[in-house]
């Protein structure tokens, strides 16, 4: 598993990982999900779930995977970590070997292929193609809808991922094709404060930034926007997911068994629309239901400032998590 690199560190993880020919799960942040896409498993937390390796090895950050949090309770798996930090990132015991990956990589001397023993990639090969296929037949979906404005960002020299399902989301839909180094993210604990903040610092040497923010998260920090004229020149799209609240809460497994005055406490349902914030900071704004409203990101004057709201159908968002649930 391949967690947040640092940009010194892809060059010696992407060796590896080529060396070693196992089945990888890379986190948007390692900057090598798509170099790496050969090698790839996709969206495979149930797959691992139910075939757990002998030996796991992680580089670099904690992983955002599902499967991660899974391993705590799975002891058969062996564990190690490559990390800078020095952080295992589980309660459970682990080895960790903490330093300069290039380093560490040098002492390893020759490495032998490993290969994709266990035949994961063969088994996550169907469920790529029934997420390819949703993706077109639901092309309105949050999944989609995240497929189409990735591929708009690979353009770009940053991307900017905030809390909390386009982290999720980016790792399990985003294009494959064009690598994309320059990978940000926050997440979970991380809160849904101080994203824009987090996102214009990100921007600030890049001459064309992407982001990808849930709608309560954009609120959240909306007055960062305010710092917009004082940054160097750039362009800067900020993508919001409006789906009418904290998506993550109606996804979550038992959620529909809660009354609907905790449904609206955890959800913040609301029907607010980010035009008149785009209006107040002076950006572009520009409304996005459809995959052919995504054209209107085709061509972005340069040093443009624009907030791009996504909304998408909440029916076919529904209809590829539970197609992809039941597989
Ligand atoms: C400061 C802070 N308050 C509350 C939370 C708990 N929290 C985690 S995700 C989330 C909802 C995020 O909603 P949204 O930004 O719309 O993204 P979506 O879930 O739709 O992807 C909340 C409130 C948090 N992480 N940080």
């Amino acid at each position: 598993m391949l967690g947040g690199l640092d940009p010194t560190e892809q060059a010696p993880a992407l060796w590896l990982a080529n060396e070693l020919k196992a089945p990888v799960v890379a986190d948007a942040t390692s900057g090598l999900r798509e170099e790496l896409a050969h090698l790839a498993l996709t969206d495979a937390d149930a797959l691992l779930r139910e075939n757990p390796p002998a030996i796991l090895l992680r580089i670099g950050d904690v992983p955002v995977a599902r499967f991660w949090r899974d391993l705590e309770d799975i002891p058969s798996t062996e564990v190690f970590s490559v990390t800078r930090t020095g952080f295992s990132g589980l309660a459970r015991p682990s080895a960790v070997v903490t330093g300069d990956l290039e380093a560490i990589l040098h002492a390893l001397g020759d490495v032998d292929p490993v290969g994709d023993v266990n035949g994961l990639r063969a088994m996550n090969k169907r469920r790529k193609a029934l997420m390819e296929e949703l993706l077109i037949t639901c092309p309105d979906s949050e999944q989609a809808m995240v497929r189409a404005f990735s591929c708009f960002a690979a353009d770009g020299d940053c991307i900017y991922l905030g809390n909390s399902m386009p982290v999720r989301y980016w790792n399990s839909f985003a294009q494959m094709a064009v690598p994309t180094e320059n990978v940000r993210a926050n997440r979970g604990a991380n809160g849904i404060d101080g994203q824009i903040s987090g996102f214009l610092g990100v921007s600030a040497r890049c001459s064309r930034s992407w982001a990808l923010v849930g709608d309560l998260t954009a609120m959240y920090d909306s007055n960062a926007l305010a710092l917009l004229p004082q940054l160097d020149t750039g362009t800067r799209v900020l993508g919001v997911i409006n789906n009418g609240g904290g998506g993550i809460f109606r996804a979550l497994p038992g959620a529909a068994s809660h009354s609907e005055a905790m449904r609206n406490l955890l959800v913040q349902p609301h029907a607010y629309s980010f035009k008149a914030i785009a209006e107040q900071w002076g950006m572009r704004y520009l409304v996005i239901r459809t995959a052919e409203d995504f054209d209107q990101l085709d061509a972005l004057e340069e040093n443009s400032q624009v907030l791009a709201e996504l909304i998408p159908d909440r029916e076919q968002t529904e209809q590829v998590r539970n197609a992809l649930a039941k597989h």
